[in-house]
């Protein structure tokens, strides 16, 4: 029997979370090895030689090791998961990279100052100036996805794909922090709309730390 995929991570992470989601999207059983913060082990040479970076997650398939959590969840959906959830089509799963790369360098960077802020405060330490930015670029990247989602159910279309991955879980978080409003209003159906996943339901819910 081939051995199960292992993904290294707390859950409470959320570039693990986006594993997991991939993993629950494509049915997969998988072994869990919760390293990362109080749980220790990221510095472990065990652990760097997976991934040198030390950070989570890592994804073991085999023989195979991979770390960076989009490349993970593109792995994940590419091999395991439908032709909608990565699309055959090579434009549109272009289009799916284009949306997880913007999580990456237009939401996040953003969301991060927030976060640490308002849930590690000992631990922040990007200044006054990026905190009292933040609020205003994240709601400029929001009025992007708003119209991309104008007449759509997910980032994509009518279907869920693996580009509803990491946007999703990342605005998870936003609307977990501030609280909903009304300024987005398509954000918040399709963000509604995931947490009603399976996938959402189970790995996006742990309290932030
Ligand atoms: N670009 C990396 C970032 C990984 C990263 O920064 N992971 C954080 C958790 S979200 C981490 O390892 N933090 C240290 C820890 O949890 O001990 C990715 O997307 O995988």
């Amino acid at each position: 029997m081939a051995e199960k995929i292992k993904i290294w991570g707390r859950t409470t992470s959320i570039n693990v979370q986006k594993a997991l989601i991939a993993l629950s999207e494509c049915n997969l059983d998988y072994d869990q090895e919760v390293i990362g913060r109080q749980h220790g082990g990221t510095f472990e040479p065990e652990f760097c030689r997976l991934n040198p970076n030390g950070n989570i997650p890592a994804l073991q398939d085999g023989d195979f090791i991979l770390w960076e959590s989009n490349a993970i969840v593109a792995y994940i959906c590419e091999k395991y998961g439908s032709a909608v959830l990565c699309p055959d089509d090579v434009g549109q799963r272009a289009l799916c990279n284009q949306w997880m790369i913007w999580k990456i360098t237009s939401v996040y960077p953003h969301l991060r100052p927030l976060y640490m802020k308002a849930i590690r405060p000992d631990e922040y330490d990007g200044g006054e100036a990026l905190l009292e930015a933040a609020p205003a670029k994240m709601r400029k990247s929001l009025d992007i996805l708003e119209a991309q989602l104008a007449g759509k159910d997910f980032i994509m279309g009518e279907d869920f794909t693996m580009a509803d991955i990491p946007v999703g879980a990342v605005l998870k978080r936003w609307y977990t922090l501030m609280g909903e409003d009304d300024h987005h209003p398509n954000v918040l159906a399709w963000q509604k709309r995931l947490n009603q996943r399976p996938s959402f339901v189970a790995h996006t819910n742990s309290a932030l730390e």
